[in-house]
């Protein structure tokens, strides 16, 4: 198993020819402990060039989607923050969560492990979450300032070390492979897919993206309903949109495109 001290020490470190990827992760910024990477990246933005990446070894204050707590005071995790200026229509900026999950998967298959994609933003090992991804984004009169997408991938937890609200809803790398495996392996491997999927979605757009996530995904078919915030609609999913909206079949046979929201299965 990889030394997480050994790791923090690579990465603080490593002399940028190590990171065998080209533009994603060329300047990288290192924290032993800040309240969220994803805070950090966002402050940092608009002087930073694209592809730069925010990386700690704990955050204080790690946040999931409407605020939610994302559990990451310890070492065990994967915490970063990568930062996108791409030339892309703003209604695409939701794809690269999508985008983001797919290079997650092939990270976790690397590794042995098979992994599946809940929209919008989870990874899920056998039902239970190892990696959720938070994309937040400045847009300035039409025009994309930055985009921030982060990632936490739970790495080393054990169901005993993991915080009690989480244990029987999250897992880690270390509980579903017999493979070692360092932090500094996974986060190579993870901004190496990364970074081949963005260059396809910058030439080709979101088709093979999109037919990559149907592959991987565990909503085909299922009943669930989806909360909105103010408005809930029950129903089948049906189909990944080719802008990637989820399609729900509603229980009066209509299809509805849904963009944001939380997916319950009944
Ligand atoms: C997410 O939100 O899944 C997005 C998580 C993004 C975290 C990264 S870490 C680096 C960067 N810096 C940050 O501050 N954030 C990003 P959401 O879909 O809202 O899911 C949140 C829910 O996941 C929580 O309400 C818990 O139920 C669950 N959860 C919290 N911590 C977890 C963990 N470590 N592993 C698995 N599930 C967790």
């Amino acid at each position: 198993m990889g030394s997480v001290e050994n790791d923090l020490n690579n990465i603080l470190y490593f002399d940028k020819k190590t990171l065998s990827s080209g533009w994603l992760g060329k300047n990288i910024k290192c924290f032993d402990v800040i309240d969220s990477t994803q805070t950090v990246a966002k402050n940092i933005a608009i002087e930073s060039p694209n592809g730069t990446i925010v990386l700690a070894n704990q955050q204080e204050n790690g946040r999931g989607r409407l605020n939610r707590k994302w559990f990451s005071s310890s070492n065990d995790g994967l915490w970063m923050s990568v930062i996108l200026k791409p030339s892309i229509e703003t209604h695409t900026i939701p794809q690269l969560t999508l985008l983001t999950s797919v290079a997650m998967i092939q990270t976790l298959e690397a590794f042995q492990i098979k992994s599946e994609i809940k929209w919008p933003n989870d990874c899920l090992v056998n039902g239970k979450k190892i990696a959720g991804i938070l994309t937040e984004s400045a847009v300035n009169e039409g025009q994309i300032d930055y985009i921030v997408v982060g990632v936490g991938l739970n790495l080393f937890q054990s169901k005993e070390n993991m915080p009690e609200e989480i244990q029987n809803i999250a897992t880690s790398m270390e509980m579903n492979t017999e493979l070692s495996f360092s932090k500094f392996e996974v986060l190579e491997k993870f901004i190496l897919k990364m970074e081949a999927l963005v260059d396809i979605f910058l030439k080709d757009g979101f088709s093979l993206i999109r037919e990559q996530w149907l592959k991987h995904t565990l909503s085909i078919g299922k009943s669930v309903f989806v909360d909105m915030g103010q408005k809930k609609e029950f129903g089948t999913i049906s189909d990944l949109s080719p802008e990637g909206y989820l399609l729900l079949k509603n229980e009066e046979n209509n299809i509805v495109p849904i963009l944001y929201g939380d997916v319950h299965f009944l």
